[in-house]
Order: structure tokens, then C-alpha cells, then sequence
């Protein structure tokens, strides 16, 4: 029976999934980070520094990804039987070498230019993402060509905090990996491509030819010269990177002909794993930060201030564009403490036996803070209400709307915000799947139905990057001709519709949206960052 392996090396731990032919999940593994290996210190698998710098050790996630294997192992998993192997990696963060492209497996520590390395949760790079935007003319110029405005957390600014930082370090520098590309490297034994996917959360590459862009390779690397060879040319998210290394079969049993398919980032698997494979689709997922992802056929054509566009991991021409929103979970519980007594139970209650637009002329509409939002660019600060599109300087007459709003206010925010940056995506129809803590209630996803007028599918899927890696890992290796089958499948398999839209919901719908953009243009003058 041929298997195919994903891993998936996040920022809390590191999972496998081992899946067959028919995408049936036959073995798992799991190594948390904190628990695993205390010697690294990490919480929750980071290092906090001061002025926002957050990053984790190299050397553990190697570690990690072997006792991950030694627990598969111990579950009688036949080794033997893998075909091919992919991966996930969490986006943005990034490991620095000083020689290659070998790599003396398992002592790599001496190849590393430093052990402990930046990740997505480092936001100590703000003067740079200026200095970049400054760079290229500003008005956009840094999105239009890599498809991100200058992003704290994306690689290409903390390549520049280094440059600008440690300059003799720099120097040393041979290569650029990404976590997925280096442990995808630390599979094959030799250093790999980055792939497109991930490629372009790194404000690096060029979006719309999907190769390294000349201009910030050279800004980045400036009297050092252009980065651009110390990155390696970009690859397919479908191409083998290579076959593993002796290092890894003489050890766990694999069969030396197993190929490593190019490992992506956390968000192009986990779409893969939860079956985002046509243009239309959208995925949601509610949890401590609210994200959205969706499939578009084409680049925009002028790509909006907010937000992010990826090459889409399995259809070549189509992109993925995505919306994330840092006020999640914790200000819903804000406003279900201090609207529903603390109670979920109370709160449906409340988005039950309340309206915000349909028992009379009257429209409602509220925004809730706790932490400074990404979707727009926007201080926290004291909630804001609206009637009618009006500014309130009260709460609502009818406080249980609070809860309503909350709700309705993200789902609304995420509509406007696909519109701006794919106006036509409406019309695609497509699958809307719903994800995470606050996905359980289904009043709220009735809502997220009602404002997307689409069918709604609910998913339960805690492990969808590494799924999504195996999968990847399939795909890579059928033949060409099987691929749109294996499409078809990975959608089917996802396909229980749990919610169904209220038509009359929608004309309601489009008349708060008015007040948003209202709300929005009064957030951003007052507020922005
Ligand atoms: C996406 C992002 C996170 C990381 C880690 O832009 O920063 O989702 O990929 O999960």
C-alpha cells in the first residue's frame, strides 16, 4: 500500500499525518515544543525578546521532527510504504546558513549563522517596513509587485533588521531558508528551493511572475550587494525537491527512493486540507484571530491596502487572497461578558431574539475593541455604535444587540474586504467553510450564511496543514492527468452543508454594509496606524 507523510512544523509543536491512496488519515504524531523539550525554554514554542523581537531555535524543530518520526515509528507505521513526503511550515519565518548546499545531518547547528531565528510573531520591524515602502515611491508600489504591503512579520524586513543590525554576521551569510524550505532541506540532505507559495509572504517576489524581484533583493542587501544569491530560485509548490537523504532512511526505515515534495507554508496546506480547490471558495476561520482566505481566478488588478495575495498551492493559475483580523476571540468574550453575563448559552439567546435591521426601519451597527486591528490598520480604542449609519455617543437602547453586532460587524468587514480585493468573486458561487472556536454556535454561522448568501459547510479540522502537506505530497507525485480527480476528492470530502442562506437576509445585509464603509472611513481617520 503506497503512504504518503505530512508534517507539520508550526509555532506550538510539530505534527505528522500519514494518509493512503483514498486520503484516509492511518497514522498521526504529535511533539509539543515546551513539553518535548524544555531545555529550549520556549512558551508556546517561542523566545519573547524585548521591542516585539520573537523567535524560536532551528535546531529544535530538527528535533522535533525526529521524535515525531520515532513516535510514528513505535505506532508499527511501515516506513517502507512511503511514497512521498511533504510539509508545512509556519509562513514568514526564516533560518540563516553560512555554508551549503550540504547539510551534515544532525549537526547542523554548525551551519546556522544563529540558532535562535525570527518568526511570524515578530513585529520588531516596523522602521524597515517603512524604509521599503520609502524605497519603492510609497503609493502602494510594495503590493502591487509582491502582492503584501511592507508586513512586520514577513521575511525580506527582518533579512534587512539583520543586514542593518549585525553587518559582520550578514556577511557570513550563505543562504535564506524559510522554516518550510529548510526542514524540507533537512529531509533531502542538501539545501532547496523556496517555493512560490511561501515565497510570497516574504515582501521578496514578484507576484505576478512568481520570481525573485530584482529591485528589494538589491534594497535589502544594499552595499553587500543583492540577496538575490543567497536565495535559491523559487519552485512550484507541486515540484519534487528531492529524494530523502541517507540520513533519515538508514534511521527510520524509509525507502530511499521516497521523494520530498516542496514543503509550503501553514496557510497554502491548510487550505489543501480543508478542500479550498475551486475559484469561489472561501474558508473562514473564527479562533483567537479571525482569518479569511478565499480562491480567485486572476491577480487584481490593483491590489488594496489590506490584506494578502498567494499563489494558490494546487491550481497554477489561481491565487488565494487573505484577511486577518487580531480582534478574535477575545473581544467576543468582551462582549459576551459584559452583554450576556460570561454565557454562550445567554449570547445565542440574544443573536436569536434580536435584529439589527429587519423588525423595523431602523438599522444597528457597533465595533469592538480590545486589541489593534490588522484589517484595516486601526488603534484599539473605546467600542463605536451606529444607528441608521449615524454615530451614537450611547449604547443601544437595546443592549443584547451588542452581541448581533459583534458577529455581524466581522462577517460584514470580511465581505467588504473580498469585494475590494476580487470585486468580481461574488459571482464565482463556490463553498463557504467555517472553522474554529466561535464556528460551534449556529446562530453565528447562520449569520456568516445570511451575509455571504452561500451554503455553509463546518469543519473540524485541528490538523488540516499536515493533512493538507500529505495531500500535497500525493499530488506532487500522481501523474498530471490525475490530478483533477484527486481535486474532486479532497472537496467531497468536506461537503456536509451545516447552514443554508436566508435570501430576504441579503438585501438587509447590503444596506448595513453602507454603514460600514462609514464606520470604516470614521476608524481610519480618527484611529489609523
Ligand atoms: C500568516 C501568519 C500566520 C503564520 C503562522 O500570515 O502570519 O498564520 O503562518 O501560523
Amino acid at each position: 500500500m503506497s503512504l504518503y507523510l505530512g508534517f507539520d512544523v508550526s509555532t506550538q509543536s510539530c505534527k505528522i499525518v500519514v494518509v493512503d491512496e483514498g486520503l484516509n488519515i492511518l497514522f498521526e504524531s504529535r511533539v509539543h515544543y515546551d513539553t518535548d523539550f524544555p531545555e529550549y525554554k520556549t512558551v508556546n514554542g517561542v523566545h519573547f525578546h524585548d521591542k516585539g523581537r520573537v523567535t524560536s531555535p532551528a535546531i529544535m524543530w530538527l528535533q522535533a521532527m525526529e521524535l515525531a518520526l520515532q513516535r510514528l515509528k513505535n505506532s508499527n507505521c511501515p516506513f517502507e510504504n512511503i511514497v512521498a513526503i511533504s510539509g508545512s511550515g509556519q509562513q514568514h519565518g526564516s533560518v540563516y546558513l553560512k555554508n551549503g548546499p550540504k547539510l551534515n545531518l544532525p549537526f547542523i547547528e554548525d551551519n546556522l549563522l544563529f540558532s535562535d531565528c525570527p518568526i511570524w510573531m515578530d513585529t520588531s520591524t516596523t522602521k524597515e517596513c517603512e524604509e521599503l515602502e520609502e524605497y519603492l515611491g510609497g503609493n502602494g508600489q510594495v503590493r502591487r509587485i509582491t502582492g503584501s504591503d511592507a508586513t512586520e512579520r514577513f521575511t525580506a524586513l527582518h533579512i534587512l533588521a539583520l543586514r542593518k543590525s549585525e553587518p559582520k554576521l550578514f556577511q557570513q551569510l550563505h543562504q535564506v531558508c524559510l522554516v518550510s524550505s529548510f526542514c524540507a532541506s533537512l529531509l533531502c540532505g542538501e539545501t532547496v528551493s523556496i517555493d512560490t507559495t511561501d515565497g510570497a509572504g516574504m515582501n521578496l517576489m514578484d507576484i505576478s511572475t512568481l520570481t525573485w524581484d530584482d529591485k528589494i533583493c538589491s534594497f535589502i542587501g544594499s552595499e553587500f550587494g543583492s540577496i538575490r544569491p543567497l536565495l535559491q530560485p523559487l519552485a512550484s509548490p507541486w515540484n519534487i525537491a528531492g529524494k530523502i537523504s541517507s540520513f533519515w532512511s538508514d534511521k527510520y526505515g524509509f525507502n530511499p527512493n521516497c521523494d520530498v515534495a516542496q514543503w509550503s507554508g501553514d496557510n497554502p496546506c491548510a487550505i489543501v486540507g480543508m478542500g479550498l480547490a475551486s475559484v469561489g471558495d472561501i474558508v473562514i476561520s473564527l479562533g483567537t484571530s479571525d482569518t479569511c482566505i478565499f480562491v480567485i481566478p486572476t491577480l487584481p488588478s490593483s491590489p488594496p491596502s489590506v490584506g494578502h495575495i498567494f499563489p494558490h498551492p494546487l491550481l497554477s493559475s489561481a491565487y488565494f487572497g487573505m484577511l486577518v483580523y487580531a480582534n478574535g476571540d477575545v473581544t467576543r468574550r468582551k462582549v459576551r461578558d459584559q452583554y450576556a453575563h460570561g454565557s454562550w448559552e445567554e449570547f445565542s439567546l440574544h443573536l436569536q431574539s434580536t435584529s439589527t435591521v429587519d423588525t423595523s426601519e431602523d438599522r444597528y451597527l457597533g465595533s469592538y475593541w480590545s486589541v489593534n486591528e490588522i484589517t484595516p490598520k486601526i488603534n484599539s480604542g473605546s467600542d463605536i455604535r451606529m444607528k441608521n449609519g449615524h454615530l451614537l455617543d450611547t449604547d443601544f437602547k437595546d443592549e443584547r444587540i451588542n452581541c448581533r453586532s459583534v458577529i455581524e460587524f466581522r462577517a460584514l468587514s470580511m465581505f467588504l474586504h473580498v469585494q475590494l480585493m476580487a470585486p468580481e468573486f461574488m459571482k464565482y458561487g463556490g463553498r463557504l467553510l467555517l472553522t474554529g472556536g466561535a464556528s460551534s454556535s449556529p446562530e453565528i454561522r447562520q449569520i456568516f450564511a445570511d451575509v455571504f448568501q452561500r451554503p455553509l459547510i463546518c469543519l473540524d479540522m485541528p490538523d488540516a496543514a499536515a493533512f493538507g502537506a500529505a495531500i500535497r505530497s500525493y499530488h506532487a507525485t500522481m501523474p498530471v492527468e490525475a490530478r483533477p480527480k484527486l481535486l474532486e476528492e479532497i472537496q467531497n470530502k468536506n461537503a456536509n452543508v451545516v447552514g443554508v442562506p436566508n435570501e430576504k437576509k441579503a438585501l438587509q445585509y447590503l444596506s448595513l454594509l453602507k454603514d460600514l464603509l462609514k464606520m470604516e472611513d470614521y476608524l481610519i481617520r480618527e484611529r489609523q496606524r
